[in-house]
């Protein structure tokens, strides 16, 4: 084993993702649609919230009349969404835009929406559809269960962590883990940076690697900046859609431009005279691979630490996959792995069977369950 883990790892600050739901401040163009839309409504009588997203079907793209797409951007207010003729139009939200997805973001990069399509600036999203999964976070300064949807209806998650600047860090990568799996999501990791590595950070690269593809995760090392490693990593996200996500600044944005091979996402350097070269990207956006047929990537804003949301303490066990092998040989049916006496989890971490850093990210996310757990106690 390569090396051990840091143990310490730092409270819940967290960037703010920018949120895009501020369309309600368009008082007298969000009237006059609304009042155009009830009528319609009226006419059609659709369900008022949960939608499925077998129930689309296309529509020919006329001005005034309903159609389908995915939202692939956000442009301050507005919504910028691909159609399914593969035309793009920038839409709103407003208060009468029905969601399938109650009390979470309103709508999400991947989104699945019905819109009204009128002259330019005046789109309207009519509908949010329920979605298939999802990568969430708790929102940041919000104490209710609010649930904030980084990107929607994407198959993969790919969980940027780099060598070098900033470190590698296990914490912030379990999270992810936790976050993906939690959202119906496939787990790959890519470390980035790998041509500055030192030998140490080489080997500490490599102990992480050969770690998470022992609990069965896809790893890839690579260097957006030399371009290794970029085979593994387009098999891994060949066909399907993925979120490129992870602390600020490890490469995410770098990343998705050498896959594409041209510059499609802004990275870092750009920013650089501005900012100290974090956070350089401030909204996700969802971009076509092209020579890829049927791939698309999400590239998101970097956090500097990441807030899982609404996690069970019960079901929290499940997404450490390396636990269950053990887990059936404790000495209690239902063990949670923290307290109870005769735990085999416990004593393979002791034996060196399961990593300790991955047993100290649970013992971290079960005591969050719990708190929030109290929390949502106490306002019942
Ligand atoms: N040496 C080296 N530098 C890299 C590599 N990938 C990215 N960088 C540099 O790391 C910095 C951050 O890269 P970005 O692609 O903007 O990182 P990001 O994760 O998108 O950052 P945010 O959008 O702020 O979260 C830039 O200065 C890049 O040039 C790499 O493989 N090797
Ligand atoms: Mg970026
Ligand atoms: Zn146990």
């Amino acid at each position: 084993m390569a090396k051990k883990p840091t143990r310490s790892q730092t409270t819940i600050s967290e960037e703010e993702y920018s949120e895009h739901e501020s369309s309600r401040t368009h008082e007298q163009i969000r009237r006059a649609h609304e009042d155009r839309s009830r009528e319609r409504r009226k006419l059609t009588k659709k369900p008022e919230r949960q939608t499925n997203a077998r129930s689309l079907s296309p529509t020919p793209l006329l001005e005034g009349e309903e159609n389908v797409g995915r939202i692939i951007a956000t442009e301050g207010a507005f919504f910028v969404l691909r159609l399914e003729d593969g035309s793009e139009v920038r839409a709103k939200t407003y208060k009468g835009t029905r969601t399938g997805n109650p009390n979470a973001t309103l709508v999400a990069v991947g989104d699945e929406v019905r819109v009204t399509i009128n002259e330019p600036g005046h789109s309207m999203i009519e509908e949010v559809v329920t979605r298939r999964t999802k990568l969430s976070r708790h929102a940041a300064g919000r104490r209710d269960a609010f649930e904030q949807v980084v990107v929607a209806n994407v198959d993969v998650l790919v969980i940027v962590a780099s060598v070098g600047e900033p470190k590698l860090r296990s914490g912030i990568i379990d999270r992810y883990v936790v976050a993906g799996l939690e959202g119906g999501l496939e787990v790959v990791i890519a470390i980035n940076k790998i041509d500055l590595a030192s030998p140490e950070e080489m080997d500490e690269a490599l102990y992480y690697r050969d770690l998470y593809r022992e609990i069965g995760h896809t790893v890839v090392l690579v260097s957006a900046e030399e371009g290794t490693g970029m085979a593994p990593l387009k098999e891994a996200i060949e066909g399907k859609t993925s979120v490129f996500a992870g602390h600020s600044g490890v490469g995410k944005s770098s990343l998705v431009n050498a896959v594409i091979g041209r510059e499609v996402a802004r990275a870092g350097i750009l920013q650089k005279k501005f900012r100290r070269g974090a956070h350089t990207t401030a909204s996700s956006t969802l971009i076509e691979v092209d020579g890829m047929p049927g791939t698309f990537i999400a590239d998101t804003p970097g956090v500097r630490e990441f807030s899982n949301y609404e996690l069970d303490s019960h079901n929290l066990k499940f997404a450490f996959h390396e636990f269950l092998r053990f887990a059936n040989q404790c000495a209690i049916t239902n063990c949670s792995h923290i307290h109870e006496p005769g735990c085999a989890v416990r004593e393979a971490v002791e034996d060196d069977k399961i990593a300790i850093e991955r047993y100290a990210s649970y013992e971290k996310l079960f005591e969050e369950a719990k708190r929030s757990e109290v929390k949502r106690l106490e306002k019942k």
